[in-house]
């Protein structure tokens, strides 16, 4: 089982999903980023309607605050950050238990946003801290699809 999403404009790349039991395998590359660590989530919708302002916020389906991706609880979506070289480029290699391409949970249909800054991991106390984790605008979103 395995899925796909492409993500295009100023900031684009290619993520790959690929179910190994009960890890999810994320791998691909990001490409046009300002150098650094950039957050990495999952969005609820796959709604491109406004940009990436409609993909909603993070996937969250047992409603808890916002974390790190090795936090527990922490929402399904929170990827934590990716990085950026000197060049722009992220390499994504994350494997992960709470993203599964299966049943009630499962992303196909959502989405991936890249985030302008830094993911706090909800630990940075800004307002928006335990619900985004303070990453700043949306440079870059993808629907997830089906792979093939
Ligand atoms: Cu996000
Ligand atoms: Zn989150």
């Amino acid at each position: 089982m395995s899925a796909v999403c492409n993500l295009e404009g100023d900031v684009s790349g290619t993520i790959r999903f690929v179910q190994e039991g009960t890890d999810c395998v994320i791998t691909g590359t990001v490409q046009g980023l300002t150098p650094g660590n950039h957050g990495f989530h999952i969005h609820e919708f796959g709604d491109r309607t406004e940009g990436c302002t409609s993909t909603g916020g993070h996937w969250n389906p047992t409603k808890v605050d916002h974390a790190g991706p090795d936090d527990n609880p922490r929402h399904f979506g929170d990827l934590g950050n990716i990085t950026a070289d000197a060049n722009g480029k992220a390499e994504v290699n994350i494997t992960d238990k709470l993203v599964t391409l299966h049943g009630e949970y499962s992303v196909i249909g959502r989405a991936v946003v890249v985030h302008a800054g830094e993911d706090d991991l909800g630990l940075g106390g800004f307002p928006d801290s335990k619900t985004t984790g303070h990453a700043g605008g949306r440079v870059a979103c993808g629907v997830i699809g089906f792979g093939k």
